[in-house]
């Protein structure tokens, strides 16, 4: 923030506080109008997840979710040091609903993965394939056997992340990009 002008912070800290973000509203921002990294904002509910590969887009809610392959993680939360089991399916499961080829491997490519709110982290694509990468990334539902609460109708969780910093909450969509 040290570069933005004060009047300018303001605005934005007025905006926040009356929750008109205007990534609040299902956009998906890109670029310099998205947050830093360690924001920490939770956004506006998402409600369904749009899943982007190659330039097409699925959208799905909670109750397809549930129909697919479920996967638990159990991780322990560094922030709140509490230890915690997200259920949900896998990213790439995600990802195959908007057509990733199968068996072909993500080697070069990433994915964006984007929480209402326009906070953004990256994976790259080996890391979340099981077959060449210890760990699960998955799209949480449920933790603890519950609804995910004001984190949303979706989080991303990954298990072999030492810190929460990619659990991206309110989680509105994730998109395939290849590298090159
Ligand atoms: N949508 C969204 N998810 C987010 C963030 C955020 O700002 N927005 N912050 C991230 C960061 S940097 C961290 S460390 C954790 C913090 O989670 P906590 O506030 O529940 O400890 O959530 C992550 N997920
Ligand atoms: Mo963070």
């Amino acid at each position: 923030m040290k570069t933005i002008p004060t009047s300018l912070s303001c605005a934005l800290a007025a905006m926040l506080l009356m929750g008109m973000s205007q990534h609040g509203l299902g956009q998906i921002p890109h670029g310099p109008t998205a947050p830093v990294d360690h924001a920490r904002g939770k956004g506006v509910a998402s409600t369904a997840l749009s899943v982007t590969v190659g330039g097409k887009t699925v959208s799905l809610t909670v109750a397809e979710l549930e129909t697919m392959p479920q996967k638990t993680v159990n991780v322990h939360n560094s922030h709140n040091k509490m230890d915690e089991s997200y259920t949900g399916v896998a990213l790439t499961d995600v990802l195959a609903r908007a057509g990733v080829a199968e068996g072909k491997p993500l080697l070069r490519s990433y994915v964006k993965a984007q929480g209402t709110d326009g906070y953004w982290v990256l994976y790259s694509g080996i890391e979340i394939e099981g077959a060449s990468h210890g760990g699960d990334v998955i799209v949480a539902t449920t933790q603890g056997g519950k609804a995910l609460g004001e984190n949303g109708a979706f989080q991303l969780v990954s298990s072999e992340d030492k810190k929460p910093q990619r659990w991206v909450r309110n989680l509105a969509g994730v998109t395939l990009v290849a590298a090159e």
